[in-house]
């Protein structure tokens, strides 16, 4: 018993040594590929004030297609599928232009992580809620992933201006 907790200590201890190399580690690269003081920039924002705005997924297409946003701002995006197949709201240049503080699942589940590519948000009303600050100014291009959805119009743009 007491050998077990000890190894479960030392792993704890490792995955926490891991999570701190981590920023370390963008920071001293000069990646410019993603956010760095993005946790800063998470603590830093008054989420009381957040903007929220909902993004609709539809068999094919998004509204809005273009997406607006405004840089230093806290934003909560509603990705709400409303269509009758699974869309994806695939941004990889977009989501590294964000500080993120967390993507949601109402009630059910909480993700942190420094940045996302892609979210997929299943068929029949699936929905996901994003806690970002756009940071990096510019026009991002959004699409699904999946088969010819592009092709017949699930595709857009974000712009942080
Ligand atoms: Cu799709």
């Amino acid at each position: 018993m007491m050998r077990q907790a000890a190894r479960l200590w030392i792993a704890a201890g490792a995955a926490l040594a891991m999570a701190g190399c981590q920023g370390g580690f963008f920071a001293r690269s000069g990646d410019a590929a993603y956010v760095k003081d993005s946790d800063q920039i998470v603590k830093a924002a008054d989420w009381s004030k957040m903007t929220p705005v909902t993004v609709e997924l539809y068999d094919y297409g998004y509204t809005p297609r273009d997406l607006k946003l405004k840089a230093n701002q806290p934003y909560r995006i509603t990705l709400k599928n409303n269509g009758s197949k699974d869309h994806y709201y695939t941004a990889p240049e977009f989501y590294k232009a964000v500080a993120t503080r967390k993507a949601m699942v109402n009630k059910y589940a909480e993700i942190k992580a420094p940045y996302f590519s892609a979210i997929e948000v299943l068929k029949n009303g699936g929905s996901i809620d994003l806690y970002v600050v756009p940071v990096a100014k510019g026009t991002y291009k959004v699409w699904c992933q999946i088969d010819d959805h592009e092709e017949k119009g699930s595709v857009g743009s974000i712009t942080v201006e």
